[in-house]
């Protein structure tokens, strides 16, 4: 309680009532200031490799149970960042600002080991109407890749927002040539009411590899009379069998435990508290593209850091103004923004083949399309950006677009 700063009370209460009868366009909500955080959603891409050694963990696992199991943990240790991190950064969670159409979000987790290589995020605003992010993340020299996109559709219930999460990820180990699908969870927001919100999970998510394992977490909140914050059971079973390979139980904020499913024995316990993240390198703002995020939006963030309201006004009209004039003449001369990175495809085979299987909760994921990691694209941006380096002409530029460089695939 009293979360909400004096100065700022007079302008909870008519937010309260805002939120009571908004459509369910969460961009479309006028938060009071204090809420407003300068980070864009593109941003929020990142959280899922804070950790690169996790993210990597799988790749050097030979025991293909093993590895879905190493899987499972590194998505169980990315929640706490997913869904925590801005009450521990900004003291509540807070409404991130609305990426623009082709927004980027690019940077690299530094090998600060050097064991584990370089990972690349590449983040990208695939739609504004409705707001969809898609994103990849390459370990080249453990041939990872995660994949993938998100939109959320949100509803007002009983004094809180519900936020369905609506797209998948997929995580790829190039060396097995293994695929697993992940689903994710819906949220909603507690502590609306006092100022302080926050994020609590919702039922369920999976995670359905191509090697037949399936891994189900179930998540609970604080409830009425028992339970804490952030908790969460998962099994791990083969999806053909009812045996428990493993349980990993506890808060995924806190700390939780992973055991062997039959002798029940502890494997390891994992403390999200005490487990330092990696920070991304973002190249500084004047060597940026313009459509990377930090610098579109620098004007913005400084005036919402400075508590100042007219210029965060302005200058964020002057974006909307300019995506305004952008879609007109795209409309006006027929043809639509060209994605740097992705591709929207009507059917994915890994999705498809992965959406199946015991307990999967991926209904979703096919409305409007898929959107997926355009190989082809990136690597002619790669060529593009080594041709610039080099001085090359424009004419060698075009032809060096067929080669594919570091991918992946
Ligand atoms: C993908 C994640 C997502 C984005 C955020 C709902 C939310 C926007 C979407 C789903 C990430 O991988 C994980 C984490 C947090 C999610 C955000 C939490 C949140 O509150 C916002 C929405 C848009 C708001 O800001 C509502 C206003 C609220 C803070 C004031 C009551």
């Amino acid at each position: 309680g009293g979360a909400v700063p004096a100065a700022a009370k007079s302008s909870w209460g008519p937010f309260l009532k805002s939120i009571a009868s908004f459509n369910g366009d969460l961009a479309s909500l006028t938060a009071p200031p204090f809420i407003l955080s300068p980070t864009s959603l593109t941003e929020y891409s990142g959280y899922w490799a804070e950790h690169p050694e996790i993210f990597t963990a799988p790749a050097r696992e030979k025991d293909p149970q093993k590895r879905a199991l190493l899987v499972l943990k590194w998505f169980l240790t990315t929640l706490k960042q997913q869904y925590c991190s801005r009450n521990e950064k900004l003291g509540s969670e807070k409404k991130p600002l609305n990426p623009f159409l082709g927004e980027l979000f690019l940077g690299v987790w530094k090998d600060t080991t050097g064991k584990i290589g370089e990972t690349q995020l590449i983040s990208e605003q695939v739609s504004h109407h409705p707001p969809v992010t898609a994103y990849a993340i390459l370990n080249n020299k453990h041939g990872v890749k995660l994949e993938g996109y998100n939109g959320q559709k949100a509803s007002f219930s009983r004094g809180t927002i519900s936020v369905k999460q609506i797209g998948h990820a997929k995580y790829h180990l190039k060396e097995f040539d293994e695929d697993y699908l992940i689903t994710l969870p819906s949220l909603h927001i507690e502590g609306i009411v006092y100022g302080s919100p926050y994020v609590e999970l919702n039922r369920s998510s999976t995670i359905h590899s191509s090697t037949g394992y399936v891994a189900q977490i179930d998540y609970s909140g604080k409830g009425w009379v028992t339970g804490k914050k952030n908790t969460f059971s998962a099994t791990l079973k083969k999806e053909d069998s009812k045996d428990v390979l493993y349980t990993v139980d506890g808060q995924w904020s806190e700390s939780f435990v992973i055991k062997e499913g039959k002798s029940k024995k502890e494997l390891e316990t994992y403390d999200a508290k005490t487990t330092e993240i990696t920070p991304l390198y973002i190249a500084p703002i004047d060597e940026q593209d313009p459509l990377e995020s930090r610098c579109a939006w620098a004007k913005v963030q400084e005036a919402i850091n400075t508590g100042d309201l007219e210029t965060t006004g302005t200058e964020k009209s002057k974006i909307e103004n300019e995506q305004r004039e952008l879609r007109r003449k795209e409309k006006e001369e027929g043809r639509e923004w060209e994605r740097r990175y992705f591709t929207r495809v009507m059917e994915d085979p890994v999705f498809t083949k992965l959406a199946e299987g015991p307990g999967m909760v991926a209904e979703e994921g096919k409305t409007d399309g898929i959107w997926v990691f355009d190989e082809k694209k990136f690597a002619q941006v790669a060529e593009k950006t080594k041709a610039k380096a080099r001085g090359a002409p424009k004419a060698e530029e075009a032809k060096v677009g067929e080669a594919a460089v570091n991918t992946v695939a």
